[in-house]
């Protein structure tokens, strides 16, 4: 038996990763990467170990997001990696921080065959911040150093880096002089100041706007307070992303999200905060916004002038700009309160609307709920302060409708969809103080339904809810609509309760509205829990609607689509 030593490769991995605060790794075990393994468990840190690489990085994703702590996931060479792909993928888009740590096989073994060689790096470069294999002993905590700086955003955007140890170099002794504290020691995170001009000139531009309009994303995460200040002083009608849901509390005056179309073509001047100009916002064309102006806040290049330039750009902390606009402001805001009301006013009137037409959504023929019915019954009964993933096709929008939580989680740019147990079981690891509920379509819940035997080794206390309508239903719909014919997007109708029952989890297959409130109520009262409840296909999303799983040519929505037809001419 060959025994680590505390000064070898592996157990400096172990070390760095307690010094920044890593609590909890998520991985799944492999010879390659075992040293790693051991020495994780031996500084004590937990590992949540999983059925596929893939969930092991939607997790420590969902984790690093929720607890502001660095996302660590472990995985083996070879297969281990390329399964892990899609998470790091889906993390290089939605621009998460996380670490990725793997193995490769011992130098002497390089390029002569050995089992699970790949050339890592070259497959995920595309993907990360950042992939480098270490062979060099001596020079492993510089690389954690550097590594994690990069996914921090230390100079560029931030996002997931990989990097990988041949076996044998993780035996091997890093030098005692090399083992140097600094390199240890978390760096406190760099924000960047603005630029004092450039808030003269931002808050004179938005105090001038009679129809101004402000939409956030990513980076305005954390800066909750300067938005809802911002909002005060602007009385500007306000839309979040996926990215930045709950930041500013439905109850604001400001917040008009049922009213989103309108008020996309009438403002006349519209502030993104943190927030790219992607498929979700038309790509700011004009075709959409009309003749607004932009105003670009973001401390990434990507999110302050893609698609479209703004007549004032500022490169600093979303933040730290806000208020330094609301400082900078040397007038009362020229709104016009009468449009910012009317807006305020609809919005609330759809949303009442919306409520009330969801608790009675009918029944199909066959006498299967509405998925509006579901998501009511959910919504009641999980509170304000629930975290909810969703994650589907038209069953995703429906949810993104119909549940108002505090912190929200989704597929994300990339239309990820199998995320939502990962992230749920990883969000209820998290948060074991609040609510975790996974709400699924069947489809997507197939991808990872495996994990939840996870959820039910490490005692997640998430819930999950299946939507079982039998079928990729979005997708159904498009052919119907599109071609007449459905090929190859039919599921069973298959008892995903009894699958989660052989894993050990409370669940029930719930077929009828009224029972709802008390099989929910089981299932918070004993959780990890899964409910199947059997929803209709007929439902019709607003995603179904406007187009986006049809992939038109020019935007993602028909009707935007058209605009842009016509406006191209
Ligand atoms: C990994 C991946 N595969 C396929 C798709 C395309 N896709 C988007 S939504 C969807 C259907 C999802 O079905 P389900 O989760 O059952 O939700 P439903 O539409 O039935 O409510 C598919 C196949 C995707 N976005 N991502
Ligand atoms: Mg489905």
């Amino acid at each position: 038996m060959s025994r680590l030593s505390d000064d070898c490769v592996a157990s400096v991995i172990a070390r760095f990763l307690n010094a920044r605060g890593v609590d909890r790794v998520f991985g799944l075990c492999g010879g390659h990467i075992m040293p790693i393994w051991m020495r994780i468990d031996a500084e004590s840190i937990g590992i949540v170990d999983v059925r596929d690489e893939r969930a092991a990085v939607y997790m420590a994703h969902a984790y690093g997001e929720l607890t502001g702590k660095l996302g660590v996931a472990l995985v083996t060479a070879g297969p281990g990696v390329t399964n892990a792909m899609t998470g790091i993928a889906n993390a290089h888009v939605a621009r998460a921080p996380l670490l990725v740590l793997a193995g490769v096989p011992p130098r002497p073994q390089e390029n002569r065959g050995a089992l699970q060689d790949l050339v890592h790096t070259d497959l995920v470069r595309s993907i990360t911040r950042y992939a480098r294999t270490v062979r060099e002993p001596s020079l492993a905590l510089q690389e954690l150093d550097e590594a994690v700086s990069r996914a921090l955003g230390d100079g560029g955007e931030p996002g997931p880096v990989y990097l990988d140890f041949p076996t044998d170099t993780l035996r091997a002794d890093v030098p005692r002089a090399l083992l140097r504290e600094e390199q240890l020691r978390p760096k406190p995170r760099p924000t960047i100041p603005p630029d004092p001009a450039a808030l003269a000139a931002a808050a004179a531009l938005l105090a001038s706007a009679s129809r101004p309009l402000v939409i956030s994303g990513r980076g305005a995460r954390g800066g909750s307070k300067s938005l809802v200040r911002l909002l005060d002083w602007l009385g500007a009608p306000y839309l979040d992303t996926g990215e930045s849901r709950g930041l500013v509390p439905d109850g604001h005056p400001s917040v008009v999200a049922a009213m989103r179309g309108t008020v996309i073509g009438e403002a006349d001047v519209v502030l993104t905060v943190g927030r790219r100009l992607d498929f979700q916002l038309a790509y700011g064309s004009p075709a959409v916004f009309g003749a607004a102006r932009f105003l670009r806040i973001a401390d990434v290049a990507s999110e302050l002038r893609d698609n479209r330039r703004g007549d004032v750009e500022i490169f600093a902390g979303c933040a730290a700009t806000l208020d330094g606009i609301v400082e900078a402001a040397h007038r009362a805001p020229a709104i016009d309160r009468e449009w910012a009301r009317g807006l305020r006013a609809q919005h609330e009137e759809r949303v009442m609307k919306l409520r009330a037409a969801m608790r009675n959504a009918p029944a199909d023929r066959d006498g299967r709920m509405h998925p509006n019915r579901l998501l009511a019954a959910m919504q009641d009964r999980i509170g304000s302060n629930a975290i909810v993933v969703a994650d589907g096709g038209d069953f995703l929008s429906f949810a993104r409708v119909a549940m108002s939580p505090s912190t929200w989680l989704d597929p994300g740019p990339l239309g990820c969809i199998g995320v939502g147990t990962p992230f749920g079981i990883a969000a209820s690891l998290a948060c074991p103080d609040r609510t975790v509920v996974v709400v699924t379509g069947d489809g997507a819940f197939g991808f990872n339904a495996m994990e939840v035997d996870t959820a039910v080794r490490h005692r997640a206390p998430v819930v999950i809810i299946v939507a079982n309508n039998g079928a990729w239903q979005i997708e159904v719909h498009d052919q119907q609509h599109t071609h007449g014919k459905v090929v190859g997007t039919r599921l069973s109708f298959a008892d995903y309760a009894a699958m989660a029952r052989a894993f050990g989890m409370h669940a029930e297959r719930v077929e009828r509205a009224e029972d709802l409130p008390a099989a929910i109520d089981r299932a918070l009262g004993n959780r990890p829990a899964l409910l199947d409840v059997v929803v209709t296909p007929e439902a019709v999303s607003s995603d179904s609607k406007t187009g986006l799983a049809w992939v038109p040519d020019l935007q993602a929505l028909a009707a935007w689509d058209e605009a842009e037809q016509k406006w191209r001419g």
